[in-house]
């Protein structure tokens, strides 16, 4: 079956959609967020207890699985949600952005990309095909094409060139698609920061028709106003029918903000990252666990959440395990961050369809009272 969007509602307040994607996985309620598992785990997060946490997808990374173990192995296994015990849906990342990441290691042509492995600097090449072949092999839900994400800053001449190539990628990919029947490939919108160059790419990947469309090329380096004035401009270009995803952002604030500008998906390797170095996104803002003041506190990370982390062990418990290197204090802390940001977004949807989503903000700004 292939995806389908149904839009639910839209809030009276603030514009934000409330919708259903219907996959053969199961629907998803958006606007969600999923968590990352780059290397077909969520960091220290069993499938069992990503559910507990309330998931309803996560996302997977094209890039590394294709160097380690290799699509073919995960082919084999009986495909991605097999090998990692996942059965519901799954998005991958095409890798565009991943090997654009590597800096030095990469040459882009119009071909596609060839670079070096980040693990063992052994050469390889991956064209819009090949990004499609992987993706194919994985068997995820979602698909994405593969895009050239600009960096920020960038000139206009180089943006123009970069999303334009985009499209003729996207293209591409939508033309070695084969399985379009249990695999949606979604577009990406690129064009920098430049407002008509947003245009232009949503404008020409509108005509590809695909069943959902991403903004990627954000969360670059560039200011958070600038990031919300973008997709400000950017999302009215969007169908209405079709899942809009913003790549890569997961911040409290972006999250709330991104919705309020019209995105129903998000992900970001932030919440499990810094949990992994000992710091909490709360309530009342973020609880960085190895500070000395929380040495004799006893009481829980968050006093208003209610995961398995938060009603169960104190912060000096907590601030123990991160100082004595212990396993554990990981596992409690990613538990309690995405556990977080899964919430968020339940009470964002509560919000929207309460027509109360800038009072909600409001308040929890007021609350969290920081931006991270
Ligand atoms: N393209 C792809 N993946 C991404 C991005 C992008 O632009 C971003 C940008 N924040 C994150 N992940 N393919
Ligand atoms: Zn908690």
């Amino acid at each position: 079956m292939a995806l389908t969007y149904e839009l639910i509602k839209e809030c009276k307040q603030s514009g934000a959609r409330l919708g259903k994607i219907h996959t053969a996985r199961g629907v998803i309620e958006t606007p969600i967020f999923m968590p990352v598992g780059t290397q077909a785990t969520v960091k220290t997060m069993t499938p069992e207890e990503l559910k507990d946490i309330k998931s309803q997808i996560i996302l997977s990374n094209t890039y590394h699985l294709y160097l380690r173990p290799g699509h073919e192995l995960v082919k084999k296994a009986g495909g991605l949600h097999r090998f990692m015990n996942w059965d519901k849906p799954i998005l991958t990342d095409s890798g565009g952005f991943q090997v654009f990441s590597l800096g030095d290691l990469r040459k882009i042509s119009e071909e596609g990309v060839e670079f070096r492995s980040h693990l063992d600097g052994s050469k390889h090449f991956i064209s819009p095909e090949k990004a499609v072949e992987i993706q194919n092999a994985l068997g995820s839900d979602i698909m994405m094409v593969f895009d050239e994400c600009a960096p920020y800053p960038a000139d206009r001449e180089y943006v123009k060139n970069s999303l334009e190539r985009t499209t003729r990628w996207a293209k591409r990919c939508k033309d070695a698609h084969k399985n379009i029947e249990n695999q949606s490939l979604f577009g990406i919108i690129q064009g920098g920061m430049y407002g008509d160059l947003r245009k232009q790419s949503a404008e020409e990947l509108l005509e590809l028709d695909f069943p959902g469309y991403a903004v990627g090329g954000l969360s670059v380096g560039e200011p958070k106003p600038l990031m919300y004035e973008v997709l400000e401009y950017t999302t009215p270009f969007m169908p209405k029918n079709k899942p809009r995803y913003l790549m890569g952002v997961g911040s409290p604030d972006c999250l709330i903000e991104g919705v309020i500008r019209g995105i129903d998906m998000f992900d970001c390797v932030l919440p499990t990252r810094i949990a992994r170095n000992g710091t909490a996104m709360t309530s009342h803002g973020k609880v960085v666990i190895k500070n000395a003041k929380h040495t004799e506190d006893f009481t829980g990370l968050d006093p208003e959440c209610d995961c398995y982390t938060c009603k169960n062990y104190s912060k000096a418990y907590l601030r123990h395990l991160f100082k004595a290197n212990e396993v554990l204090g990981l596992r409690l802390m990613s538990h309690h961050n995405l556990y977080f940001l899964l919430k968020l977004m339940e009470e964002i949807r509560q919000a929207i369809k309460e027509d109360r989503l800038l009072d909600y903000r409001k308040n929890f700004f007021v609350k969290y009272g920081y931006d991270v």
